[in-house]
Order: C-alpha cells, then structure tokens, then sequence
C-alpha cells in the first residue's frame, strides 16, 4: 500500500485524505464476519488479562451508532487489521514520524435511523499522549452514500487549535452537530465540510485535531465502518490522562513520559515481530 507525495501534501494542508482499495473484498468479507462475532458477543482470541474477560455492551442503542472500543483484544481478525503494517506504514507517512502504534480501535455500526455524530476532534479523547502526532483511519465496510451519514470532515479544522469535546457524542443532533467545531472556527475561516462517500474498502485518513462527525443513517441498510488510531513516535505517556479510560490496563507498566507501546498497544510500523505481540 503506497501512498504519493500529493496525498501527504494533501493531508498536511487539509487535515485528511482519502486512500482508496487499502482493504480488498475477501478481506471486507472476513472484517464483516469478525464484526457480526464481535456484536453477538463471540470473541474468538481473547487478549484480555484473564480476570477481565467478560461480554462487552456497545455504548449506543437502536437510535445511534453501536460503538464497541478495542475490539483488536477480543478477535484475531481485528488485530490482523489494527496490527497491519501497511496500514500503520500509510498513518506514519502521513504524520511524517518514524513509527506508529496501534492506540485504539472502534467498530462502528450506524444502523437505519440512527442519529448523527456530533463533530470533535480525537485528541481531546487522549489525554494518555503528551504529543499531537496521533491520526485516525476510517475504513468503509459498505459503498457509503451520501444517505448513509458517512464521516464528514471539516477541511483545514486541524490548524484552528484543541477544543473541547461537544457535550454528547454518538447521541448527536442536528441543533448540536457543529457546536464544538464552531466553538474554535477562527473569524473569516471557512466551514467546509467533506463527505468520505468511498466505497467499501477505502479510508478517510485524519489528523487528530481534524473535526470530524456525522449525520444521521437515512439509508435502508446499516452503516458499517472501523476506524483505527496510532500514535506516532513523538508522543509520549501523560499518565494522568488515564485515569478516565475505559480500559486501564491497557496503561499497565508504560512509563511516565514514555513511549505510548505495549502487547495491548503495539508498534505496528516499522513491524513488530509476532512473538513480542
Ligand atoms: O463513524 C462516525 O460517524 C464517527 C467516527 C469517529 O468519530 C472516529 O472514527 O473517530
């Protein structure tokens, strides 16, 4: 998986990029099963310490999107995904650091009717990293349409400064959709929002400070995507900023000011060999 130097450029200036076919469709297909395991509570290589292995609720209902964090620790195809090198060697690229680890994932199904996402930006969701070398990548699991409330992207939003996070998130609304990233808009800056309408099997990259959210799924069929986030070589462990996560031992053992990388969290570029996964 390459990527071209206008793509970086593109990034640089505009925050994201669209990356088209990083996933092929046998690989969309095993995805779309690993999923359907996850959501029914199949975990079929469960990485979790021992004591900690329970079924996991998606935050979310019917009316919003179902939202599992971390799946990578509970299905060997999802850490196939998250720990793709080729994946992490594009999010290094396009950060324009050395390496990346793999820092969270979410699987994000929007069925039918299901409400907005209200814009935010990533960072402000961790606090662990004292660095903004951080992107994300959206992957599509369906040809998104405009109907299905893809991700839309504010472009430019990643030079306006950190905000705050809006005061709800997947149980979003049209009133408040924007309320975060207008908050921080500097006076005469363009709102410019994009819509990822990609195929299934491509990906919207983004910076961390990059407002991003979505309208609501309008389409007959669910929404389904992934997004993975890294962390690139710069940022380093604010310990601190753990104490609100939803997954603590994920920071067992990581070093104040120390690199963000561990079994949970692992480089994933330059790759990492397996036995120290
Ligand atoms: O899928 C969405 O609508 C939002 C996803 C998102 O916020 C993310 O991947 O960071």
């Amino acid at each position: 998986m390459q990527i071209t130097a206008q793509q970086v450029a593109d990034f640089t200036r505009d925050g994201f990029v669209i990356v088209e076919r990083v996933l092929d469709s046998p690989r969309i297909q095993r995805l779309h099963a690993a999923m359907d395991r996850v959501y029914a509570g199949v975990y079929n290589v469960d990485r979790r310490p021992p004591r900690l292995r329970k079924q996991v609720q998606p935050f979310g209902d019917a009316s919003s999107v179902h939202w599992i964090l971390n799946a990578r620790v509970l299905d060997d195809e999802l850490w196939g995904l998250a720990t793709d090198p080729g994946l992490g060697e594009i999010a290094a690229r396009l950060l324009g650091t050395r390496s990346v680890s793999i820092v969270e994932d979410q699987l994000l199904d929007k069925p039918t009717g299901g409400r907005p996402v209200n814009f935010h930006q990533d960072y402000p969701y961790w606090p662990f990293s004292r660095a903004t070398q951080m992107c994300t990548a959206w992957l599509a699991l369906v040809d998104m349409t405009v109907e299905h409330g893809p991700l839309q992207l504010a472009r430019g939003s990643h030079r306006w400064g950190q905000g705050g996070r809006p005061n709800e998130l997947i149980r979003g609304s049209t009133e408040e959709l924007l309320t975060a990233v207008e908050a921080v808009r500097p006076v005469g800056a363009e709102l410019e929002l994009v819509s990822a309408v990609i195929p299934a099997g491509s990906a919207v990259f983004f910076h961390c400070l990059t407002f991003h959210g979505s309208p609501g799924n309008q389409a007959p069929g669910c929404r389904r995507a992934i997004s993975l986030h890294w962390a690139g070589a710069e940022c380093r462990m604010n310990l601190a900023g753990t104490a609100s996560h939803d997954y603590p031992y994920f920071f067992a053992q990581l070093a104040e000011e120390g690199p963000i990388v561990n079994k949970y969290m692992p480089m994933v570029y330059p790759a990492t060999p397996s036995e120290l996964i």
